[in-house]
C-alpha cells in the first residue's frame, strides 16, 4: 500500500471516507442507485459502498437499479455473492431523502433517479459535459473501473473484507478494464493486486462461465445470420430482444471476428432501440461517434472503445417500418461519420444459406 498512497485513487478513497464520516448521521438512510441494466462494475461499486456505509459509519442504505439485470454473468454474480440489490420501486424515491448515484451521473439518461431531485453523492468514471450537482462527487475518468475507487476506500477503511465483496470487486475491475487492458495507471493494478488474495476464485470462475439458455443461443444465431460487414465494420440488428444486455454482448462478440475494427449492434426492447458500438482502434473516441449519430447526444455514453445508448422509437410497438427506419438511419449516419461510402457494399459474413 505504501507505494500507492500518493496516487489519485487513494486520495479519492480517503476523501470518500472523510465525507461519510463527517456526514454519517445526516445522510442516513441512503439510497444507492446504479445505472440501468447494471454491469458488474456498477453492482460491485454499489455493494462496497453499502458495506462501508453500514459497517464503518452506521449509515443505513439500500441498493437499487433501473431496467433489469440481464446478462447471465451478472445474474450469476448477484446470486453467487448474495448481493443485496433490488429493482427500484417508486416508493424508494419518496422514502429516501439522500441518494448516491453510482457509475452514472444526475444528468445522464441511463439511471432511474428523477432529474429534478437533489443528489447527495456521485461516484463515477464517465466524462461529463456539466459538472454533476451533488453535495459530494468523485469523477475519476482514468480509474479504469468505478470499483477501483471503492476498493481503495475499502482497503483504507481498515474494515474486514468479506470474500464475497472482494470477489465482486475483482470481477467488477476485471470486466470494466477489459482484464486490466484499460488500467492505465499503476495504482489501478496495485489496487487490484491488493484485493485479489481475498477473492473466491471458484466463485469467480462460476460467475465468468455460467450456463447459458437455449434462448441465448437462438439470439446469437440470429445475430450472426443477419450480420453484415464492410471494410472492418460489422453490423447486426437483433430485432426484439429478451433484455438489452444481449445487444452489448453481441457487439463485443462480433468485434472479435478477424479483420473487424468496429461493431454496431442494435436491439428493440420496450419501445426503445438499444445500441452498442465497439471499436478496437485506439484512436477512436467511440462514445463521441455514437453521440454524433444519435438525435439526442445525451442518450449515448461510454468510455474509450465502448459505447452504448438507447432512444425511443415513436409509434406502435408492432410498427415494423418505424423500427427499420430507425435502424437504417443509424447505419447511414455511422457510415457518414466514419467517412465510408454511402453505397453500402455490405456482405453477410456468416450466412451459410438456408439448410
Ligand atoms: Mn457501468
Amino acid at each position: 500500500m505504501k507505494s500507492i498512497t500518493r496516487h489519485f485513487s487513494v486520495q479519492n478513497g480517503r476523501k470518500l471516507l472523510r465525507y461519510l464520516e463527517k456526514k454519517s448521521a445526516a445522510i442516513s438512510p441512503l439510497l444507492i442507485v446504479t445505472h440501468d441494466y447494471p454491469d458488474p462494475d456498477a453492482i460491485s461499486t454499489a455493494y462496497a459502498l453499502h458495506y462501508i456505509c453500514e459497517k464503518k459509519f452506521r449509515i443505513r442504505s439500500r441498493i437499487v437499479y433501473g431496467g433489469i439485470i440481464g446478462r447471465v454473468e451478472n445474474r450469476e454474480m448477484v446470486s453467487q455473492l448474495k448481493i443485496p440489490i433490488h429493482k427500484i420501486h417508486p416508493s424508494d424515491i419518496r422514502k429516501y431523502d439522500h441518494a448516491a448515484l453510482i457509475d452514472t451521473q444526475p444528468d445522464f439518461e441511463n439511471n432511474p433517479y428523477p432529474r429534478n431531485r437533489k443528489v447527495t453523492i456521485v461516484i463515477d468514471q464517465h466524462p461529463y459535459v456539466k459538472k454533476p450537482l451533488a453535495d459530494f462527487s468523485i469523477i475519476d475518468t482514468d480509474c479504469g473501473a468505478t470499483s477501483v475507487i471503492l476498493t481503495q476506500a475499502l482497503l483504507l477503511s481498515g474494515l474486514e473484507i468479506p470474500r464475497k465483496l472482494a470477489t465482486a470487486l475483482v470481477y467488477g475491475i476485471l470486466s470494466d478494464t477489459l482484464n486490466l487492458y484499460r488500467a492505465k495507471r499503476t495504482d489501478i493494478i496495485e489496487t487490484y493486486l491488493a484485493i485479489l488474495p481475498l477473492c473466491d476464485m471458484r466463485a469467480l470462475i462460476k460467475i465468468q462461465h455460467p450456463p447459458k439458455s437455449k434462448k441465448f443461443f437462438r439470439t446469437l444465431n440470429k445475430g450472426l445470420n443477419v450480420a453484415k460487414a464492410m471494410r472492418g465494420l460489422i453490423i447486426s440488428h437483433l430485432g426484439v430482444v429478451e433484455h438489452p444486455d444481449l445487444v452489448s454482448e453481441l457487439a463485443d462478440f462480433l468485434l472479435t471476428c478477424k479483420g473487424m475494427e468496429r461493431s454496431l449492434c442494435t436491439g428493440r426492447y420496450k419501445g426503445k432501440l438499444h445500441v452498442s458500438l465497439r471499436s478496437n482502434r485506439p484512436t477512436d473516441d467511440t462514445p463521441e461517434i455514437l453521440r454524433n449519430i444519435f438525435d439526442d447526444r445525451k442518450e449515448a455514453g461510454g468510455h474509450d472503445m465502448v459505447a452504448g445508448g438507447a432512444f425511443h422509437v415513436t409509434g406502435q410497438e408492432k410498427d415494423e417500418n418505424r423500427w427499420q427506419e430507425a435502424e437504417s438511419v443509424l447505419v447511414q449516419r455511422l457510415l457518414k461519420r466514419l467517412r465510408m461510402p454511402k453505397r453500402a457494399d455490405f456482405y453477410a459474413p456468416f450466412w451459410t444459406g438456408a439448410s
